[in-house]
């Protein structure tokens, strides 16, 4: 992976196609019963040893907050690598991300939340089976209060589930979400760097 960043390949491209694409290919392969859960296990820390080395091109160094973001995956979910792109992206493109993990009860997203005047609650959620307890998040935040705008994402879910639970937005991938974030804080990208080619 150094020597792609060095041979001028974007890190757009090593992630996506260096990183993403593999581990896709490894998810079908555990689909079709070909792998086996300490194989997608090993997957899951190639790709994330592989994201540290991009982790500084992802996050740079942003002057101007653009917002508070806390970032998490809901309840009996472990899956973290999508989020943690996610919310690196975000601080590249400068908002102050607090990342709860993984595996994230509705009441701690509540607590974070309203600790550090979230302006966003952004929730993951790669489980078709937790993606009832994203729906609980969300009903919880709205009942407690929480001023923040609610973001949602992860393999399973889409638009219509998001606008099922009444979140805020939906995005599909990571650059997305940092799109959206702006979109809902009225931040035009102008306003801030951090962009990832
Ligand atoms: Co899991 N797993 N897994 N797994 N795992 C999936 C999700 C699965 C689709 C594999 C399969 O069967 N093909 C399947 C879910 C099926 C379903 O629910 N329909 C599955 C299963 C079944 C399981 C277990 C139940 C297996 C078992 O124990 N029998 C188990 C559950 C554990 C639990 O969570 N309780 C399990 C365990 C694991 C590992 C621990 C081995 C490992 C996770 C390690 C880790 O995260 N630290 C793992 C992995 C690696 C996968 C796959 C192969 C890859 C997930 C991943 O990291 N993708 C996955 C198959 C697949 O997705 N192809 C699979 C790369 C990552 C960059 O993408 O997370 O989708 P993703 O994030 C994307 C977008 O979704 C989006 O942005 C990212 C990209 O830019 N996004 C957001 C994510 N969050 C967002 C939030 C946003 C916006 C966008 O706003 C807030």
């Amino acid at each position: 992976m150094e020597k792609e960043l060095q041979a001028g390949t974007s890190v757009s491209a090593i992630l996506k196609e260096g990183l993403i694409a593999p581990l896709d290919e490894v998810g079908r392969r555990f689909s079709r019963g070909d792998m086996f859960l300490p194989e997608m296990l090993a997957a899951a820390q190639a790709m994330k040893a592989g994201v540290e080395v991009i982790r500084p091109l992802l996050t740079g160094a942003e002057t101007k907050p653009a917002g508070v973001v806390v970032i998490g995956t809901v309840k009996d979910d472990l899956h973290d690598i999508g989020k943690d792109l996610v919310a690196m992206m975000l601080e590249g493109a400068g908002f102050q991300v607090i990342n709860l993990g993984i595996n994230v009860d509705h009441s701690r997203f509540v607590e974070g939340a309203m600790a550090n005047k979230a302006d966003i609650v952004a929730l993951s959620a790669l489980l078709t089976t937790t993606m009832p307890a994203m729906k609980t998040t969300v009903a919880k935040l709205k009942e407690a209060g929480v001023k923040g705008r609610i973001i949602v994402g992860g393999a399973p879910v889409n638009q219509s589930f998001a606008d099922e639970i009444g979140a805020d937005g939906y995005s599909d991938d990571a650059p997305g979400a940092v799109v959206l974030a702006r979109k809902l804080l009225g931040i035009h990208a102008s306003e801030s760097h951090g962009e990832v080619h």
